[in-house]
């Protein structure tokens, strides 16, 4: 009995991992022929969910036919939300919302039969249904990544109806689970196209530099649509190379280039044209080249050892107190980025919009990517795994060709048991097998202290590349010994980033600088200059991110006066001002940069 239901479960888990596998993304959307849907879409905002069951069914959208018959519900042209962008900041009543929102847009369509159609959405928190012309085509777990369907066989010439139910309720065996300390945002918060490709088209491409080779471009091609040989192309015209090779009975094409590409820094983020063109299909990418590795302590750039001056940052824009998710929005998070000094930026806590990641290629800032597996996490869940290897893999498969990203990152405080070590093993060996030329990291906080001395010992550690740490001595946690007696010890031989550090402060609010309950921006400069004057001193060093670019909202942050739902460590305010603590960082980042 006890192996038959043993059997059943496995049994469930490997259809669960299927469905979730099914995925696999048409890289690169807007390279290709696409329409935006985008814009106005009506919406039923349902609490109790009430919508999905057999009696109001909102998906089938059905009209009133006869005198006797009515419906309960209704999409209406004045109810409407704007995509992409997040539920709470569009109507007020919707500040705290979570639950259920149904979506609605209705858009023209030329069918040509000889194509093939795809429905892409850049991202949805957190659980979504999506009907086209009231036919379910597929669901998507996880707030922060990217879905598409096929609905070639579905989409109808003339006038089509996408419905998509959108859930962000919190639940203990999702990722993040049922706390985490920013805004639960809800909605379609990220673009919605309609790609069009040809009967056999390029799926997906993973172009990069050899590890620790700095002449040999490598990779593959994957074409889909297709079982039989075909000829493809890589074009790249600026180092005057035309790369040709074939398809195998799997649509696969391996590629190796030797070229000598100038290479990507944040000094020089020198990115390249590249052109892959099949006999019906091209597509056009812009690709940077360099190499990511560690040398004992060292973290090294294209070969030479790196200081990374980081910040974290939320996808969030704080003066409109919604979601980032714009070109314009991200040029304003990362060109705060750039002013402060940086050439690193840790995207917490999950992957971010599309839009900046490709801008930080173009601006030359080094990227941190995470998925948002952050605190009280059911490890112990078999499920875990499943859905974390899925956002890893959603991850990694819409941002590999990017030269910004440096890092993937697994999870964000997780304390050491059993399971915890597990599965943190097995998805780090999933990352390195999916993409073996970048370095893993994870952001720990459980450090061994000892009156002056702090000892990084968490045995995770072993299967990471990078040890990061997030400390707020200072701040949660009282200074032991004055900051620059504080002695940092690891019992790994590898680079450390200072992943969080910092304390709250109330713009504009002044008062005593040893009293963290003054909130004053005082207090706050004094937990900066604190840190600095222990970072210097820890010989592994390599990187910081200091917490965080600018105050962001977090419901559980709940003194009235201060606080008010933001989380205030922000080195700039909610309207974007610089606080004291500002100046400390920039100053420090400017003293590195001249040395
Ligand atoms: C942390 C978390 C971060 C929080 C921060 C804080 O350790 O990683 O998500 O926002 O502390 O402000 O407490």
């Amino acid at each position: 009995m006890i192996r038959k239901i043993l059997f059943l479960v496995l049994l469930a888990v490997f259809f669960i991992r299927i469905q979730i596998f099914s995925q696999q993304l048409l890289s690169n959307i807007e390279g290709r022929n696409i329409t935006s849907l985008n814009g106005k879409w009506e919406i039923i905002i349902d609490p109790f969910n009430a919508g999905a069951g057999n009696w109001k069914s909102i998906w089938k959208d059905q009209q009133p036919t006869g005198k006797n018959d009515f419906y309960e519900y209704k999409f209406d042209k004045t109810i409407t939300l704007n995509v992409p962008g997040d539920w709470n900041s569009q109507k007020p009543e919707l500040l705290y919302y979570e639950g259920t929102i149904w979506y609605k847009k209705t858009f023209e369509h030329k069918k040509n039969g000889t194509k093939k159609y795809f429905l892409c959405f850049g991202g949805a928190n957190y659980n979504v249904d999506v009907y086209l012309n009231n036919e379910k085509i597929g669901s998507h777990e996880g707030g922060f990544t990217a879905f598409q369907f096929e609905v070639t066989e579905k989409i109808k010439e003339g006038e089509n109806s996408i419905i998509v139910r959108v859930n962000n309720q919190r639940r203990e065996d999702q990722i993040p689970a049922l706390n985490f300390d920013w805004w639960n945002y809800g909605g379609i918060t990220r673009d919605v196209y309609l790609a069009e490709t040809s009967s056999y088209y390029i799926k997906d491409y993973f172009i990069q530099l050899k590890k620790d080779n700095t002449s040999q471009i490598e990779g593959w091609i994957q074409l889909a649509g297709t079982s039989s040989p075909k000829k493809i192309s890589i074009k790249i015209p600026e180092l005057k190379t035309n790369y040709d090779a074939e398809t195998d009975a799997d649509g696969k094409a391996i590629i190796s280039i030797h070229a000598k590409p100038i290479l990507w820094s944040p000094e020089n983020p020198k990115l390249y044209d590249v052109i892959i063109n099949t006999e019906t299909d091209s597509i056009h990418e812009q690709i940077g080249f360099r190499t990511i590795a560690v040398n004992g302590a060292d973290i090294l750039l294209n070969g030479k050892p790196i200081f990374l001056r980081g910040i974290n940052i939320h996808e969030e824009i704080p003066q409109r107190a919604g979601r980032s998710y714009s070109e314009a929005d991200v040029q304003m998070l990362l060109g705060w980025a750039k002013e402060l000094g940086c050439n690193f930026v840790r995207l917490t806590h999950y992957p971010h919009n599309e839009h900046m990641i490709r801008l930080a290629d173009k601006m030359g800032i080094l990227l941190w990517e995470e998925i948002p597996l952050w605190q009280g996490i059911q490890f112990s869940n078999p499920i875990i795994l499943n859905k974390a290897n899925t956002l890893l893999d959603e991850m990694i498969e819409r941002d590999k060709n990017r030269c910004a990203i440096i890092l993937w990152s697994l999870s964000n405080e997780t304390s050491s048991s059993e399971s915890r070590n597990r599965v943190l093993s097995a998805m780090a060996a999933h990352v390195r097998a999916l993409d073996p030329t970048r370095l893993i990291t994870s952001a720990i906080n459980h450090v061994k202290y000892e009156k002056n001395q702090v000892t990084i010992d968490d045995s995770l550690c072993n299967v990471l590349d990078v040890m990061a740490v997030n400390q707020y001595l200072g701040w949660y946690i009282a200074w032991p010994a004055k900051p620059e007696n504080m002695e940092w010890k690891s019992l790994f031989n590898k680079p450390l980033i200072m992943s969080e550090f910092g304390g709250e402060a109330l713009y504009g609010n002044h008062g005593s600088s040893d009293t963290a309950s003054s909130w004053s921006e005082e207090f706050q400069e004094q937990v900066y200059k604190d840190q600095l004057a222990m970072l210097k001193k820890i010989s592994f060093l390599r990187g910081m991110t200091p917490w965080i670019l600018a105050d962001f909202r977090s419901p559980g942050r709940l003194h009235p006066i201060y606080q008010q739902g933001w989380n205030r460590k922000g080195l700039l305010s909610d309207k974007g001002l610089k606080k004291k603590a500002w100046f400390v960082v920039h100053d420090y980042y400017k003293e590195l940069q001249s040395k």
